[in-house]
């Protein structure tokens, strides 16, 4: 937690434009000595065990992983510097559950929104929370739950921490206290032995998770191995009601989770929004997923721990793990995983809370199947190609090393290398083969179906689609292939929630080739123009190409009206926005709230 003033140098150059009707400024400065960033994040690799894992190298936040809890308040702008003190590698840091409207090259993706920080640099990323995010323009709303977590090839795996964005009004829901549940996997291979074989010839599998972290700490089973080692402790009093913010950090498992003796659980949030209150006895988590739950603790506890259980879905083998819930705070000795789990968690693959959860406040009208304007079908398919095991989305696999620049830098310098063209796009289902990207016109209503597939290698699995930029409405899920008619029936009486990460379910596990296994479907309103990607949170699928890159909005919109020379730092690897011993980063500060500073 922190809450530093922030001092600005004085404007070398103060900018203001019209943009739509909102009026935005940039300034170009340098930030020397004098400034003061509001957080600083610094990754690290070192040589460490995690839980019962043999050494290896593992990258850290601040010297830990998951790294330091942040926390924001809405209405700010905050600069967060991020130190790469990785010797060899490149690192950027994603704000997962943001929008970064207002500072096209804070959104920390890779080749897509900014080049990445080079070794041995720093970047400062401006993050503008504007009032009205927590819970999203619900105006008697508080917090709400983000993660941040590196954008580079495997590195979310451990590099990667909670962030909560804190809001002054009153409270929706009551409760005494705060627990943050931080989900996250460990592999027995490290980062770079796992990335090497993703995209080997031929493929080398990163193998399953070997054990659940909860907080950092856990043991378990997973396959045929036992994972002793002490578990978190979340400790909790008598009587009183908890908010539970449960964040799904992990790099592959789609967990299902209950808590032993307390089966009234009651959502109140799914991925920074509030919902109504949904009561259920377990939940599930996608990577990349957050919710909030109330916990009422027992009046009488019968005992004084209850196991924590937490199950991967949609998996050959279940990865199991545990934390504790701990009535009181005098745990004499560090918990070990029971012999014998003390749950049966549901089977259940499918269909939690589709259709049934609701938002907790209509802020701004869904939009009609009548209003959308274009459907993009999205096919994600697996292909054995030239030897390697890829992802392709509408044929194309997109990773890293797909673009020669990022998609902003080459709209900035105007020279048309990595800029989609809608024209092709159009004739092509909505994706621009030429940039591989697909571009969408402020003002359009999108509805995007992600279409799961069986895949030439056998075997179906579940993806967990994460979008940057404006969360979309969930409009459901089903097996098979999508039927807009049949889905706009199933709607009737249903509220779509606002989420930026739902599940395409294994519907059909043994799909042939390339027909379809079911389906996922959203619908947003294009209006924050920026480079946003929508893509599989799974780290390994990431790998193997299933991402993509969605360009919103035409160039004046992207510019907006910030021209080169300004940007000139940002348009080349390394470039003078990256900071570094001996030299200080040269930004733009895209939003500058003046009155703010102390
Ligand atoms: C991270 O570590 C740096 C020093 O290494 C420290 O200045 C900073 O406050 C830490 N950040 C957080 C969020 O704790
Ligand atoms: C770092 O990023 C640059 C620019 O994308 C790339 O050329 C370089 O290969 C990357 N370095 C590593 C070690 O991946
Ligand atoms: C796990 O380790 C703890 C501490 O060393 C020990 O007390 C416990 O018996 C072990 N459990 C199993 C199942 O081996
Ligand atoms: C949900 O659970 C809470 C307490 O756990 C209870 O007060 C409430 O009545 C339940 N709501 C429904 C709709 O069952
Ligand atoms: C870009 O789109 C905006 C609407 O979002 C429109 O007003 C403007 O004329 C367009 N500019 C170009 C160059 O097409
Ligand atoms: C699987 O389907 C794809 C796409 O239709 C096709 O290119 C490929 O040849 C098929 N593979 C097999 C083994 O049938
Ligand atoms: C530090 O940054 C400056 C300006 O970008 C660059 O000229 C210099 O080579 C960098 N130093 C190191 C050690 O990378
Ligand atoms: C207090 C409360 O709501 N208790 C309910 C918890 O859930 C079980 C079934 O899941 C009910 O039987 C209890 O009444
Ligand atoms: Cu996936």
């Amino acid at each position: 937690m922190f809450a530093l003033p922030r001092l600005s140098l004085a404007p070398l150059l103060l900018g203001v434009l019209l943009f739509n009707t909102s009026v935005a400024s940039f300034n170009s400065c340098t930030h020397d000595e004098t400034f003061i960033p509001d957080a600083v994040l610094r990754v690290s690799v070192e040589t460490i065990s995690q839980s019962c894992m043999p050494p290896k190298d593992v990258l850290l936040i601040n010297g830990t992983s998951p790294g330091p809890e942040l926390r924001l308040t809405e209405g700010r702008t905050y600069w967060i510097r991020v130190y790469n003190d990785l010797p060899n590698d490149n690192t950027t840091i994603h704000w997962h559950g943001l929008t970064m409207a207002v500072s096209p090259f804070s959104d920390g993706t890779p080749q897509a929104s900014q080049w990445p920080i080079p070794p041995l640099h720093f970047f400062d990323y401006e993050i503008n929370i504007p009032v009205g995010m927590a819970g999203t323009y619900c105006k008697s709303c508080t917090s709400i739950l983000i993660f941040y977590h590196s954008h580079v090839g495997f590195q979310a795996v451990s590099a990667t921490g909670p962030l909560i964005v804190d809001d002054s009004g009153p409270v929706p829901y009551k409760y005494d206290e705060e627990k943050i549940i931080f989900l996250q996997d460990a592999f027995s291979s490290d980062d770079t032995t796992i990335e090497k074989g993703l995209t080997a010839k031929p493929f080398v599998w990163s193998g399953e998770s070997a054990v659940i972290l909860v907080n950092g700490k856990g043991g378990g089973t997973a396959d045929t191995t036992v994972c002793n080692a002490s578990l978190s402790v979340i400790n909790v009093d008598p009587k009183k009601t908890y908010r539970f913010r449960i964040i799904g950090g992990t790099a592959l498992s789609f967990v299902s989770f209950a808590i032993e003796g307390h089966n009234n659980l009651t959502i109140i949030e799914a991925d920074g929004s509030y919902t109504q209150p949904y009561n259920t006895s377990y939940l599930q988590v996608g990577t990349g997923q957050r919710f909030s739950f109330l916990l009422h603790a027992q009046a009488a506890p019968p005992k004084k721990t209850f196991m924590m259980q937490f199950e991967a879905r949609s998996r050959p083998t279940v990865t199991r793990g545990f934390a504790v819930l701990n009535y009181g705070s005098d745990l004499a000795h560090a918990p070990y995983p029971p012999a014998t789990p003390p749950m049966t968690l549901p089977e259940t693959t499918v269909g939690f809370l589709d259709y049934v959860l609701r938002p907790l406040i209509q802020d701004e009208p869904f939009p009609t199947a009548a209003q959308v304007t274009r459907r993009v079908t999205v096919r994600v398919h697996q292909e054995v190609s030239g030897g390697r095991t890829i992802w392709v989305e509408n044929n194309f696999p997109w990773t890293e090393d797909t673009p020669r620049e990022p998609y902003l830098v080459s709209l900035y310098k105007n020279d048309g290398i990595e800029f989609p063209s809608m024209q092709r796009a159009l004739t092509n289902g909505g994706l621009d083969p030429v940039t591989v990207a697909f571009p969408a016109e402020i003002g359009e209503v999108l509805e995007i179906v992600i279409q799961n597939t069986g895949s030439e290698a056998g075997g179906v699995d579940a993806h967990p689609f994460h979008a940057h930029g404006k969360h979309y409405w969930d409009i459901g899920s089903g097996p098979g292939t999508y039927n807009a008619a049949e889905n706009e029936k199933r709607l009737i009486g249903t509220s779509p929630v606002k989420r930026d990460t739902t599940m395409l379910y294994v519907y059909d596990t043994s799909a042939s080739n390339n027909t379809d296994a079911g389906w996922r479907a959203w619908r947003l309103k294009v209006v924050e123009p920026g480079v946003w990607m929508i893509h599989c949170h799974i780290l390994q699928h990431m790998i193997m190409g299933m991402q993509t890159v969605w360009v919103f909005g035409n160039e004046t919109d992207l510019i907006r009206g910030v021209p080169i020379p300004e940007v000139e730092g940002y348009l080349v690897y390394g470039g003078s926005v990256m900071g570094n011993e001996t030299h200080w980063p040269q930004v733009v500060e895209f939003q500058t709230d003046w009155e703010d500073d102390q």
